[in-house]
């Protein structure tokens, strides 16, 4: 059974958790969460890596240390080096640093003084009012525990989506393997590239009498057969992720592809229009009695009840059905409509390829530009830049944007907007960079009132140019700050910045409703993919999923403009 990528960095993010708390050397706990994060985001798996005979330690952030973990997860699915941690530490520890406002000491200290293994343990002693009592935590503390464990145990069941597309992509090759099976296609969340998905619907197209069940309940990641029958199943797979399949006739694939894409309320309200045509709606078709009248692709449902075709992206019963009723559809963003990225580190700070390397792939990509926005130097990473290494990696650019012809490096930086506002380098720097992105990078905590002052503060400096992933939120992992966006996206455009919509796969960040929120508004908005190695380039399209959620067009974001246009906008005057 292969191990998947997603299950090789659980175990390298865990280890690096637990040696965490156990006050480990924090250049060996980077070195194996930024193992994790190559692993995670790689296109390909390692196991398929190591299979064709390529050398793991030519990825970014892979030494001969992690590359040799990797090849023995891989052969044995075992870590002997987080078992041995394991046997001093407990591994859910490592559940409670996800847990946003608890860090390593503080998972350190409460289970050293109240024997908190687990997020069980955790939720007892908060709701006891054990923990307020503790050195370094008080009342406060405590109650923001309790809260942050509400939030997080609605949370934890859904996958991200770059993780369930690590599990779909063997799976559907497993079913397109079966003879009988004609198509075999992902509905759902999933189709509709939800940034977190609760399970898999996927539709074969088959004869009623195929072996496609037998084949389908004999994938050998299947844990558990919840369900089978001739139409339908269930199973859990060894991750834990539940699928349904569906066998349809070829008679019924648009319309049930239409019903299984979902969302419910997207059906529900399409349902009720057929209705008003005297038609049934389901998933075997649309019916006037018992006569089928479309049901064979997508388009022929939407007809029948008087909508042009309307993007899975949009299947939300956010306004789509109305928009599509009065044909005045946005027309969705493409990656083909992406000229460049805004948002990439080299190995100046924390990424892991050169200036040079990250131009060329970006070159590479059909990309007329792309900014490099390595740290700057309050911000706890690697290597953040300060005013003489910033005038220095100016210079480099400069000197290579001169040696290559096919793409223009943007000369920027990724600052820290400070707790008081002030941005972390000085002007007479940031002048002569092409433009800023800005974040906050620590003080999550701040009061709504005083987060939101401390960004529009920022904004009052003209190098501002854009907010960086602005909610500040890791999927899964930690909420946002608190802050009054609508009131950031009114100053920003009034000031002539921009919000990120970060494409990160654990950030997703602005989310879809504020990207609509955002263009209602009349903000346009930076599609950035945050890179930190030359894979991480192609990380895009799923900000460009976020962005068609989010009902984005072409004209909604300022990396689809030519380089000229672009600067423009980012010169504030
Ligand atoms: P998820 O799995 O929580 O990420 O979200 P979905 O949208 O994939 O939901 P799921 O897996 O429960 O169901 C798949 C699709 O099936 C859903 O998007 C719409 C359709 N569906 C499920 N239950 C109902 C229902 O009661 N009524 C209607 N009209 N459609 C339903
Ligand atoms: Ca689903
Ligand atoms: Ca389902």
């Amino acid at each position: 059974m292969p191990v998947h990528n997603s299950e090789i960095a659980d175990a390298f993010e865990k280890l690096a958790d637990l040696l965490e708390i156990e006050g480990a050397n924090p250049f060996r706990v980077r070195a194996y969460r930024e193992g994790a994060r190559t692993v995670r985001g790689y296109p390909r798996s390692m196991a398929d890596l190591l299979q064709g005979g390529e050398d793991l330690t030519e990825l970014p952030a892979i030494g001969k240390d992690l590359a040799a973990k990797i090849k023995t997860l891989v052969d044995t699915g075992r870590l002997p080096a987080l078992e041995k941690v394991e046997s001093h530490t407990p591994a859910a520890l490592s559940d409670l640093m996800r847990i946003q406002g608890l860090g390593p000491e503080r998972v350190k200290a409460l289970y050293k003084k109240l024997k908190i293994a687990s997020i069980g343990d955790l939720n007892r002693a908060a709701r006891s009012g054990k923990i307020q009592k503790l050195d370094g935590f008080g009342k406060k503390t405590e109650q923001m525990i309790i809260e942050r464990l509400e939030r997080f145990s609605s949370t934890e069941q859904r996958t991200k989506l770059i993780v369930a597309e690590d599990l779909v992509a063997p799976l559907v090759a497993h079913l397109k393997n079966c003879d009988e099976v004609k198509d075999v296609v992902v509905a759902g969340s999933y189709r509709r590239r939800k940034e977190t998905v609760g399970d898999l619907d996927i539709l074969v197209t088959a004869r009623k009498d195929s072996t496609v069940m037998d084949h389908f309940t004999g994938y050998d990641e299947v844990k558990e057969v919840v369900s089978k029958g001739n139409t339908r199943s269930t199973v859990h797979l060894r991750s834990g992720m539940q699928v349904d399949l569906r066998v349809v006739p070829q008679a019924s694939y648009g319309a049930a592809l239409h019903y299984f894409t979902g969302s419910k309320a997207h059906n529900i309200a399409v349902r009720k229009l057929g209705v008003k045509k005297g038609y049934k709606v389901n998933e075997y078709g649309v019916f006037r009695g018992n006569k089928r009248i479309a049901g064979k692709t997508e388009e022929e449902v939407y007809k029948k009840v008087g909508l042009p075709y309307i993007p899975a992206e949009l299947r939300e019963d956010r306004g789509e059905i109305e928009a599509a009723a009065k044909r005045r559809l946005p027309d969705l963003i493409t990656l083909e409509d992406i000229r460049g990225d805004l948002h990439c580190h080299t190995n100046a700070s924390d990424g892991h390829h050169s200036l040079k390397q990250m131009a060329e792939a970006a070159a590479q990509r059909g990309y007329a530009y792309v900014s490099i926005n390595d740290h700057s130097k309050h911000v706890t990473v690697a290597h953040g830049l300060d005013e003489k290494r910033l005038f220095a990696q100016i210079k480099a650019i400069d000197k290579l944007n001169e040696e290559l012809d096919d793409i223009v490096i943007l000369k920027s930086i990724e600052l820290d907007i400070l707790e008081d506002g002030s941005l972390d380098l000085k002007d007479s720097v940031l002048k002569e960079l092409d433009f800023t992105v800005c974040a906050i990078h620590y003080g999550f905590n701040l009061s709504r009132e005083k987060q939101t002052q401390r960004i529009l503060r920022a904004m009052d400096n003209r190098h501002f140019n854009i907010l960086a992933h602005p909610s500040g939120r890791l999927i899964n992992q930690r909420e946002p700050y608190e802050f009054d966006l609508e009131k950031v996206i009114e100053t920003a455009r009034q000031h002539g910045c921009f919000l990120e919509v970060n494409a990160h796969p654990d950030r997703l960040d602005l989310n879809d409703d504020a990207c609509k929120l955002a263009k209602d508004m009349g903000l346009k908005v930076a599609l950035a993919t945050d890179a930190h190695s030359v894979a991480n380039l192609e990380l895009m399209r799923f900000g460009i999923n976020q962005a068609r959620r989010g009902w984005l067009e072409r004209g909604d974001v300022i990396n689809c403009l030519p380089l000229r246009k672009l600067k423009q906008l980012l010169n504030r005057k």
